[in-house]
């Protein structure tokens, strides 16, 4: 199945832990996400894969593949659709010949010095960001803008995600500067109604900012 990186949601398991990880995730399907990252920082590998497992099997069925965030066992593990790596959690050579060639494997990319040392021909996707400075990751790099993602999608050989603040406000510029997708956490996790979150969205795509007078 093409890869559908419009709206990508990232979890997180203190925002998901008030309506439950799967509950939360499910909601936003419904709503509208095409990708789903399992990210848990602070979770054992074995309790990972053990949530990875029940959200492979509430997904299965809907076209929308499971991605694990930084841990390739993990991935291999539960069977998971995907893998999302950052500059620091190892090596995608080895990552990709772990995975094989059918397994989505994603990169994160904050520079264009990144951009220019990785290999596309071993991955599916670009993660770009932050767009914005966000609590939800403490160590991120510098905020990037819009025009310093347009920047970097421009250099991109693979399909983008932006990341990092982004709200479904920002659709049409995200799309504007020409990544595919939004990947969020907080603009979906934790909110009251995670389903309207979440078609709020698609509800943003209606217009490129062009378009708007
Ligand atoms: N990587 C760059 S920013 C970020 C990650 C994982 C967090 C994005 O979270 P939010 O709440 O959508 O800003
Ligand atoms: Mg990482």
């Amino acid at each position: 199945m093409p890869l559908d990186l419009s709206l990508y949601l990232i979890t997180d398991r203190g925002l998901c832990a008030g309506q439950g990880l799967v509950e939360t995730v499910m909601a936003a399907v419904r709503g509208g996400v095409t990708i789903v990252q399992l990210r848990d920082k602070y979770a054992s590998d074995a309790e990972l894969i053990d949530q990875a497992r029940q959200l492979k099997a509430a997904l299965a069925g809907t076209g929308v593949p499971l991605i694990i965030n930084d841990r390739l066992e993990v991935a291999l593990a539960a069977g998971a659709d995907g893998l999302h790596i950052g500059q620091d959690d190892g090596d995608v050579a080895k990552a990709r010949a772990a995975l094989g060639p059918e397994t989505i494997l994603g990169l994160s990319v904050q520079t264009h010095a990144q951009l220019a040392c990785l290999d596309p021909g071993a991955l599916d996707y670009l993660g770009l960001g932050p767009v914005f400075a966000t609590p939800s990751k403490h160590d991120h790099a510098a905020p990037l803008g819009f025009e310093g993602l347009a920047s970097l999608v421009a250099a991109s050989p693979l399909p983008a995600v932006a990341i990092g603040g982004l709200k479904a406000e920002h659709v049409a510029a995200t799309r504007d500067a020409g990544a595919r997708g939004l990947a969020v956490i907080s603009a979906i996790c934790g909110t009251p109604d995670p389903e309207l979150a979440a078609q709020a969205f698609s509800a943003g795509s209606c217009h490129r900012s062009a378009d708007v007078q």
